[in-house]
C-alpha cells in the first residue's frame, strides 16, 4: 500500500532538504538550520494570520519575527526586507554566509478580508571571506542559491528550490511540520490563463495591450483565456505555477517600472519559475539576468508557463 507508505513516511522539508544536500556535504548543516529558521518565521505568521490579527500590527511583527529568527540562525550576515529602508548587516558573533532578501508579509492590503497572503524569500551565498557589502546582494537573480515562498491560506503552504526542481510542502498543524505534499513541480507548457491588474489598462504599453486583447479575443481560433487576479502575489504566483498560465505585472505610462521590487519578489518568483520549466521575462530581457542597482528596485515581470510567456517576448521583439 503505497499510500499508507507514504502517511507513515514522513518527508519533511528539513529531511527532504538534507537529502537534496547530500552533494554538498560542506553546507549541508548550515542550509538546513538557516532554513528551520525560515521555517519557523512561515510557522509563526501561518498562526498569527489565522487567529485574525489586524494588518498594521501583522506588518511590523512578520518583519520583526523574520529578522530576529534569520540573526539568530547564526548563518546570515546580510538581510534585506521589504520594511526596511536600509540592509540590515549582522553583526560579527552571529554571522554567517548566506545573504537573506524577502518580503515578510506581501499583499497585506488583502489580510483584513482574509484572503490569502504570503512570505517570499530569496538566499545568496556570501562568495569569499570578506566584509559584507550591499554589493553582495544586488546580485543578478540568476545568482541566487535559493528561493520560495510561504501562502497563508486554506492552508499554509511553502514552495521551495534550491536549484534543482520546485517541491511544496504543506503545514499540518498537528505536528507542526511542513510535509512534502508537492513534488517536483512542472508548470504546464501553455495555461488557460491570464492574471493582471487591468485597471491599469491604460496605461499599458502596446506589447501588453496587444497581448491581453489576444487573451481575450485570440487570433488563432482558439478559445479565450480565463481572468483570474487576486491581487496578492503569492496566491497568484502559487495559482499560476500549479495551474500553468501567465502573471503579468507590466510597467505603465504612470509606473514605468511596474510595482514590484526586484530582489525580494521578482527574482524568487522567476526563479521558481525557470526551476518548474515556465519562464520570466522583463520586457526587455531574462528576469534573472537583470542586474539590481539598488536594495528596493522595482522591474516589470511577465512570469508564467513557458509558451505563453513566449508570446509576450514575441510581442516585445516586434516593437524593436
Ligand atoms: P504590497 O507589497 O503593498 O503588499 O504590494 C504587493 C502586491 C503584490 O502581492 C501584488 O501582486 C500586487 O501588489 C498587486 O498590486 P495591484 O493592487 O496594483 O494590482
Ligand atoms: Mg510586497
Amino acid at each position: 500500500h503505497s499510500a499508507d507508505a507514504q502517511r507513515t513516511d514522513l518527508m519533511t522539508i528539513t529531511r527532504f532538504v538534507l537529502n537534496q544536500q547530500s552533494n554538498h556535504p560542506e553546507s549541508r548543516g548550515d542550509f538546513s538550520i538557516l532554513l528551520s529558521h525560515i521555517v519557523l518565521g512561515c510557522k509563526f505568521l501561518c498562526s498569527a494570520v489565522n487567529k485574525g490579527e489586524e494588518q498594521k500590527k501583522l506588518d511590523v511583527l512578520s518583519n520583526d519575527v523574520f529578522i530576529k529568527a534569520l540573526v539568530s540562525s547564526g548563518r546570515t550576515c546580510i538581510l534585506v526586507s521589504e520594511e526596511d529602508e536600509e540592509a540590515t548587516f549582522v553583526e560579527a558573533s552571529k554571522r554567517g554566509k548566506y545573504c537573506v532578501v524577502f518580503d515578510p508579509l506581501d499583499g497585506s492590503s488583502n489580510i483584513d478580508c482574509g484572503v490569502s497572503i504570503g512570505t517570499i524569500f530569496g538566499i545568496y551565498l556570501i562568495k569569499e571571506d570578506h566584509e559584507p557589502t550591499i554589493e553582495d546582494v544586488l546580485q543578478p537573480g540568476k545568482n541566487m542559491l535559493a528561493a520560495g515562498y510561504c501562502m497563508y491560506g486554506s492552508s499554509c503552504t511553502l514552495v521551495l528550490s534550491t536549484g534543482s526542481g520546485v517541491n511544496g510542502f504543506t503545514l499540518d498543524p498537528s505536528l507542526g511540520e511542513f510535509i512534502l505534499t508537492h513534488p517536483d513541480i512542472k508548470i504546464p507548457k501553455k495555461g488557460k490563463i491570464y492574471s493582471v491588474n487591468e485597471g491599469n489598462a491604460k496605461n499599458w504599453d502596446d506589447p501588453t495591450t496587444k497581448y491581453v486583447e489576444n487573451c481575450k479575443y485570440p487570433r488563432d481560433g482558439s478559445s479565450p483565456k480565463s481572468l483570474r487576479y487576486i491581487g496578492s502575489m503569492v496566491a497568484d504566483v502559487h495559482r499560476t505555477l500549479l495551474y500553468g498560465g501567465i502573471f503579468l505585472y507590466p510597467a505603465d505610462k504612470k509606473s514605468p517600472n511596474g510595482k514590484l521590487r526586484v530582489l525580494y519578489e521578482v527574482f524568487p518568483m522567476s526563479f521558481l519559475m525557470e526551476q518548474a520549466g515556465g519562464q520570466a521575462f522583463t520586457g526587455n530581457q531574462r528576469a534573472l539576468d537583470l542586474v539590481p542597482k539598488k536594495l528596493h528596485e522595482r522591474s516589470p515581470i511577465f512570469l508564467g508557463s513557458y509558451e505563453d510567456v513566449e508570446e509576450i517576448k514575441a510581442l516585445y521583439a516586434a516593437e524593436e
